[in-house]
């Protein structure tokens, strides 16, 4: 192996077909995408015969090797010897490892694709330089890729690298691919970046810049993006030794202000929600404060986006149309930072709700999901690998139990490792409700018997959690989170204690009554908190 490590970050894979090439010259494009800042070039060709490939081996050779670039030949150990170029990437049905590094000697670039943690250890430690891991997503590109892994298999196999616990494991670099664009590649790279495993040294694209019709600017924007965080990413959680106010004069300070600012800027949120609960959740946000458009139609929500404010989607009533608009809206608001609260409603009860809500947390970022214990249960083993991911004794015990009797201790693990892995915050709700952001974990209270007799009162939870995000979420999503909890289950306390509140009917309209006494109030009222830390 090379002593010094290659920039894997921005990797070109050529492709010299029709529909991506489009009949250019192939050493022009390279030479350009070079130009705008591809940092690796592997010469990709199933169809070419040996000496036509070894003549556009050379040919590229010739610009990548001023360039200081590394170029790659995929599958043909023999054509890398032929060129002397610097490495090979093969795949899993290629000559093996040992015998490429026996022909190609120590210093040359061996790479691998894998799209398991299985493939990705196996690699490793028989000596690969890097792992390609995919496919990332279904691509055109690539017919017959064996697995779509989404950002969530990324990283899994990421995490399992590192728990493995061999150096040669912890080590390998890694790029990914399949499907990767300009608008996604930062979110993959988010998303696969688990403080359980380690991050990824590198995307892998072909025809982001290959079809592009300037390789330059479509290498330049993605090198751009490989530099900064999304625009969604919360700020990294502060670690729990340096929050220096106690959990009461926090809650104390920011609930009030956040209450303040939700006053005075009356935020968007849009629910796309199920339509039991559509026109109550219109009133609960109208009650604290926020302005509710209840749009389910994915192709206005790019320009309720940019109105900055929140969106809820809750997949109460699943529809395959419900579906494909939730994650229009989805990327839309990602896009643009906008706070998205999932609310992944009755996920574990069958395979078209579970296998929506992998397609959910496949196709975007969540700044927030809410569910009861049997809905974050299913969320919890949705994005787990069968290997590798650390809490899969949780996953195990049972994903679909509505009724559990796990503690509010091990509920709190399985929140703030979920939390964890998806670099979100989560909330688990109950008898007591868990909420973390993966760094700190609470525990609250409040509420009242009440809210179990109403439809709805979970989902319009969200739209409540969802109107502190707006708000909220660029500064601290765990205390926004906690606002609108606070308000929502304090209001229900007073609701349910009035004289004239006498079932669930007269509690529903009590409630609403509260929840704009609450607005109204100074948040003095934040004082019957009932939080701590676990
Ligand atoms: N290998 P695009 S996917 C060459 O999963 C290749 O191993 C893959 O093309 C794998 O960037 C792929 O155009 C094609 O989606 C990637
Ligand atoms: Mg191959």
């Amino acid at each position: 192996m090379g002593n010094m490590k290659p920039d894997y970050s921005l990797y070109l894979v050529t492709d010299s077909t029709e529909p991506i090439l489009k009949g250019r010259d192939l050493v022009q494009v390279v030479k350009d995408a070079i130009a705008g800042g591809v940092t690796i070039v592997q010469l990709r060709d199933k169809t070419a015969e040996t000496a036509e490939l070894i003549r556009k081996a050379k040919a590229l050779h010739g610009i990548t090797k001023p360039a200081g670039i590394p170029l790659l030949i995929n599958d043909r150990v023999d054509v890398a010897l032929a060129v002397g170029c610097e490495g090979v990437h093969i795949g899993q049905d290629d000559m093996d490892i040992t015998t490429a590094r026996r022909l190609l000697g120590p210093s040359a670039i061996i790479g691998v694709t894998a799209s398991s943690a299985e493939e990705a250890m196996t690699a490793a430690k028989a000596g690969a330089d890097y792992l390609g891991i995919g496919t990332v997503f279904a691509t055109p590109t690539k017919e017959n890729t064996k697995d779509i892994i989404y950002p969530s298999g990324v990283r899994n196999i990421l995490s399992a690298l590192v728990e493995v616990g061999e150096p040669s494991c912890k080590d390998v670099s890694t790029v990914c691919i399949g499907g990767i664009n300009a608008s996604n590649a930062q979110r993959v790279l988010y998303q696969s970046t688990s403080p359980l495993g380690k991050p990824l040294n590198g995307i892998a694209v072909v025809s982001e810049i290959i079809a592009s019709p300037s390789p330059a600017d479509a290498a330049k924007d993605l090198k751009s993006l490989l530099s900064s965080s999304p625009s969604f990413a919360p700020p990294p959680p502060k670690p729990k030794t340096e929050i220096t106010q106690t959990l009461k004069n926090q809650i104390y300070t920011s609930v009030p202000s956040l209450l303040k600012r939700l006053a005075s800027t009356k935020p968007l949120c849009h629910n796309m929600t199920n339509t039991v609960v559509q026109n109550f959740a219109a009133n609960v946000a109208l009650a604290i404060g926020a302005s509710p458009i209840m749009s389910t139609a994915g192709a206005e929500a790019a320009d309720l986006a940019r109105l900055g404010g929140s969106l809820v989607i809750n997949m109460g009533t699943l529809t395959p149309v419900a579906l494909e608009n939730y994650i229009v809206a989805l990327k839309a608001y990602n896009a643009v930072g906008g706070p998205v609260l999932l609310d992944p409603v009755g996920a574990g009860a069958t395979g078209v709700r579970k296998a929506a809500l992998k397609e959910l947390m496949a196709n975007g970022y969540f700044s927030v999901i809410k569910g009861n214990e049997s809905e974050i249960r299913t969320v919890f083993a949705t994005g787990a690998s069968s290997a590798g991911i650390s809490g899969k004794e949780i996953q195990q015990r049972g994903v679909d139990s509505a009724s559990s009797t796990a503690s509010v201790k091990e509920k709190a693990v399985l929140v703030s490792t979920l939390a964890k892995r998806e670099r979100t915050t989560i909330l688990m709700t109950g008898e007591t409700d868990i909420l973390s952001n993966g760094s700190r974990t609470l525990a609250i209270s409040n509420g009242h018997a009440y809210l179990g007799q109403i439809t709805g009162s979970g989902c319009t939870l969200g739209t409540t959690v969802a109107a502190f995000l707006a708000v909220g979420a660029k500064e601290d999503p765990l205390m926004a989170v906690l606002a609108g909890l606070l308000m929502y289950e304090i209001a229900a306390e007073r609701a349910g204690g009035r004289d004239d509140v006498k079932g669930a009917g007269t509690f529903q309209a009590a409630f609403l009554d509260e929840l704009g006494n609450l607005r109204e109030g100074n948040g003095g009222w934040v004082g019957g908190a009932k939080v701590e830390e676990v």
